[in-house]
């Protein structure tokens, strides 16, 4: 009679390494500690330890495990697991074939398998694993690698490959506290498919407190599968024209109530014009671009801008964003020109694979460049031709794609959560005839991203739902896009403004007078559904 498999928690996945414990550290304290702190299943893993060692070891870890009640996988090792009877086993791609381990292992046993590719993936799905371990999501120091990093960017279409199968997935490489919330929540396919768990081993072994360090990524995965993101973790189905008027109106008198922070890191073109249109709007600026204060900054912040016209402060977005993260900030990204130049397209891949953006904002060069679609091209920080054949369709997917919202600017405004689609289309000739019309929208953005997280959070208590961001991120980049493109028309009707010369400090005066009358009466609002 064959036994069932057990049930098993992929939340939290600890990978032992005995050589990264703390010194003074004794591995089964260790062990011991990390399951107290809420770790669901181990794997004894051991690359240089001679046979009776590592059977000796992982026979005491088992017996530490079922203290917990937490299943116990052995790496690599086949004779070791049947050895002191695991619950299964961990096979790299250059292991032993899931088809020869499955026959010497009792028929309950699970097996999972590292998957690298989509590829790895696929075959794994046909050979019959229980689960896989994705990555490496992130680089890390434990191991060396033999594949290049996924990234979580790249974790997607491998979870893709596990739709309509039983095979669970869990994600590795260099996952931490810090940057797990951006794992879960970055790591999901266009279809909607999540992680099952998280994978780590040095952030809980090397930690002096691996109970609190178990702790902090148990609480993290908890919360963000307690409350699965909806398909792209944001409501639908309530928005229409009037809700979004009614919404923006609201965000309008939040920002000039709250007065939130807005730190921008902003190219030299505009930083004087985008500081004075978050002023106008009733917000603070803070134009900071030195990496040695991202961390204090981020904290303070209500939102992050990262706009890189003239890239020269990589090192401060990348790591205003990975706080940016940490604090649940909401970060829009604005790739100026990431089509012109090799290295602002590999700089966009950079920031994207190192923290989540909120929203992406561009024009449809830049937009195609990020999607790797040949259908629009730029010259410099301009786009050329009339744009996408099917905008609609194309926002929608980058968001899904990017697991963010998607702002894509021109004549007409496009803005989808993955979900919808939110047709923009004020606006005034003038905006095209000043710089940094593009750059003051994100600015406007970044500004009511910040008044929607302040809308919803009540108590501290309440960040601890497994949200990277709080707040309905789609209605505050209409907010941003309407903000500038009303005021844009009120502007230009003005006596004293004669062309673009005047124009802009009129657009800065209509940002001030913005109201949630003007934005009712005038905002030009089409939704469409997928
Ligand atoms: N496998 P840490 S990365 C064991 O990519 C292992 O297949 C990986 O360690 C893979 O959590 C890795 O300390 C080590 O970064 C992960
Ligand atoms: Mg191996």
């Amino acid at each position: 009679m064959t036994r069932p498999k057990p049930t098993i928690d992929y939340s939290l996945y600890l990978v032992t390494g005995r050589e990264l414990l703390p010194q003074c550290k004794d591995y089964f304290e260790s062990l011991e500690e990390s399951l107290q702190g809420g770790v669901t299943l181990v794997q004894i893993r051991e690359k240089n330890t001679e046979t009776g060692e590592f059977l000796e070891i992982a026979r005491r870890s088992k017996e530490i495990c079922r203290k917990y009640n937490v299943p116990i996988l052995i790496n690599d090792r086949i004779d070791i697991a049947l050895g002191m009877g695991a619950d299964g086993v961990h096979i790299g791609q250059t292991d032993m074939p899931i088809a020869v381990a499955r026959s010497l292992l009792p028929d309950n046993a699970v097996i999972g398998v590292t998957c690298n590719t989509v590829e790895h993936v696929k075959q794994a799905v046909k050979d019959g694993a229980d689960y896989v371990g994705i990555g490496p999501a992130w680089t890390t120091q434990t191991k060396k690698l033999t594949s290049p990093v996924v990234g979580v960017r790249g974790l997607g279409d491998m979870l893709k490959a596990l739709d309509g199968t039983n095979v669970k997935a869990v994600s590795i490489g260099g996952i931490k506290s810090t940057n797990a919330l951006h794992c879960l929540h970055g790591a999901v396919s266009t279809t909607g498919h999540t992680l099952d768990g998280l994978a780590v081993v040095s952030d809980i072994v090397a930690s002096p407190e691996p109970k609190v360090a178990a702790e902090k990524l148990a609480t993290i995965v908890r919360a963000f599968k307690s409350n699965p993101p909806s398909r792209f973790s944001l409501p639908s189905g309530i928005y229409s024209p009037e809700y979004l008027k009614d919404r923006v109106g609201a965000l309008i008198s939040s920002i000039r109530e709250h007065g939130p922070l807005i730190q921008q890191i902003t190219n030299t073109v505009v930083t004087t014009q985008s500081a004075n249109a978050t002023l106008a709007l009733g917000a603070s600026p803070i134009m900071a671009t030195a990496p040695q204060e991202m961390e204090d900054l981020s904290k303070a912040i209500g939102a992050l801008l990262a706009n890189f016209g003239t890239i020269a402060d990589l090192d401060g977005m990348l790591l205003a964003g990975r706080h940016a993260n940490i604090n649940r900030k909401p970060i829009v990204f604005d790739p100026v020109g990431v089509g012109s130049s090799r290295y602002r397209r590999t700089s966009a891949d950079t920031l994207l694979n190192t923290w989540q953006a909120t929203v992406i904002k561009g024009n449809a060069g830049e937009l195609a460049s990020l999607a790797n679609s040949q259908e629009v091209q730029s010259k410099g920080v301009d786009s050329v031709g009339t744009g996408f054949k099917d905008p609609v369709n194309f926002v929608r997917d980058l968001a899904r794609k990017e697991r963010s919202i998607v702002v894509l600017t021109g004549v007409q405004d496009y803005v989808s959560n993955g979900e919808i689609v939110v047709r923009l289309s004020n606006g005034h000739p003038y905006l095209g005839e000043i710089t940094g019309s593009g750059c003051m929208v994100g600015t406007c953005v970044a500004t009511f991203c910040a008044a929607g997280r302040l809308d919803e959070i009540g108590s501290e208590s309440q960040l601890e739902d497994g949200k990277l961001v709080r707040g309905d991120m789609l209605v505050a980049a209409v907010g941003g896009v309407l903000a500038l493109t009303v005021s844009s028309e009120y502007a230009a009707a003005r006596e004293d403004v004669k062309g673009s010369g005047t124009f802009l400090p009129a657009l800065i005066d209509e940002l001030g007078k913005l109201s949630a009358q003007k934005i009712g009466e005038t905002a030009k609002i089409e939704v469409f559904r997928g």
